[in-house]
């Protein structure tokens, strides 16, 4: 999972990759291949945490969510722009979903963060629109038969011209599978990460701005980064003060990790064994078999059956050993379509 931290030049995109990882942002440098950091955000999770306590492993292995923070583009930095570096569309190709970032901090404390989203937006329709225009001008010039991906690349040029992401259009399976290889940026996942200044981190996302993003598909959360990267070198006990004092009940990356897995639909699942505890993504929908598949390709490959155990039932169960004994385990085959809390053990033969 990968997801690209974007906004305009100085709205804080690096300060949140910082808050967020823990890393500090590139320098400057024109060189594109050189542009994208990735960093890793872990995710907090009381029910790993719930089965390390019980199991006591060597090893306990949260999600990671990996996420790009681009240097600026030199000849960009002189003239502020309001949306998307151009440069950076095909790096955003071959992530799941976008960070939009919006500076509330500062003389950007009152600017109107609908404003960018609309900006980023057009950015988006922009480069999918000319993606679309060549490749219908190139099916007419191949004289191609009238088949689902002329069909699909009509409608979806009809809802860009308007204005529209695609992620905000009824878009079904058939039709993502048959335009996936162009991967349309108006089609990821997006969240919009108001930026703003500890004392306006807890307030709400005013609701004309909900109603106005969600009609995009998006989502907001407030994140005070600069705030936020400060806390990460203290003690537990200091990082609870400082939050205490200036009125927050949570780090805003829980609820940012939150909205973001909600953005891309995941579900959690668990191994759990004395060697590792670990937890995985998975797309919402998924069967065993895709989720044997994320552990190990050999364990896909060779799947026999798997024995599934909710996270409620371990725990009132205490141990997976006196689940089995209560007949709580349940086997399951290959077209099981996993549930969020799943403790999945997998019987594989190489
Ligand atoms: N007060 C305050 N300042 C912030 C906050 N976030 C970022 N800044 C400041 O704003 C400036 C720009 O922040 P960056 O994180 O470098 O912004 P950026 O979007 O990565 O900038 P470019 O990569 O150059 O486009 C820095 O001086 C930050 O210290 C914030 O939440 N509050
Ligand atoms: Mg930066």
């Amino acid at each position: 999972m990968k997801a690209a931290i974007v906004g305009a030049a100085g709205a804080g995109k690096s300060t949140v990759f910082h808050a967020l990882t823990g890393l500090a942002p590139l320098a400057a440098h024109g060189e594109r291949r050189e542009r994208a950091r990735p960093g890793q955000m872990r995710l907090n999770d009381a029910r790993l945490d719930a089965l390390a306590e019980k199991i006591r492993p060597r090893k306990l292995t949260p999600i990671e969510l990996t996420l790009l923070d681009f240097a600026p583009d030199p000849k960009e930095q002189q003239k502020p722009s309001a949306g998307l570096d151009p440069e950076l569309a095909p790096l955003l190709r071959d992530v799941d979903a976008l960070i939009v970032v919006v500076a509330q901090f500062g003389p950007w404390a009152g600017a109107d963060p609908l404003e960018k989203a609309r900006a980023f937006d057009e950015e988006m329709v922009f480069a999918d629109y000319a993606q679309v225009e060549r490749r219908l001008e190139r099916l007419a010039k191949e004289h191609a038969e009238a088949g689902f991906e002329k069909k699909t690349l009509e409608r979806f040029l009809g809802l860009l011209e308007q204005g529209k992401p695609l992620r905000a259009a009824e878009v079904s399976a058939q039709e993502r599978r048959a335009t996936a290889s162009f991967s349309f940026l108006s089609l990821r996942p997006a969240l919009l990460v108001l930026n703003c200044e500890p004392e306006a981190a807890s307030l709400p996302i005013n609701a004309g701005l909900g109603a106005a993003l969600s009609s995009r598909r998006i989502d907001a959360v407030r994140l005070a980064a600069a705030f936020e990267a400060e806390l990460l070198p203290l003690s537990g006990s200091e990082r609870g003060e400082l939050l205490e004092a200036a009125g927050l009940r949570e780090p805003g990356r829980e609820r940012l990790a939150a909205a973001l897995y909600a953005a891309l639909d995941l579900i959690t699942f668990y191994t759990a064994g004395e060697q590792e505890v670990r937890a995985w993504a998975l797309a919402r929908g998924a069967t065993i078999l895709e989720a044997a598949g994320k552990i190990h390709s050999d364990i896909a490959r060779g799947f026999i059956r798997a024995e599934v155990l909710g996270f409620e039932e371990f725990v009132a169960a205490g141990s997976t050993a006196r689940a089995r004994e209560a007949g709580k385990l349940r086997l399951e085959g290959k077209t099981y379509v996993v549930c969020d809390g799943d403790i999945v053990h997998v019987r594989f033969k190489v």
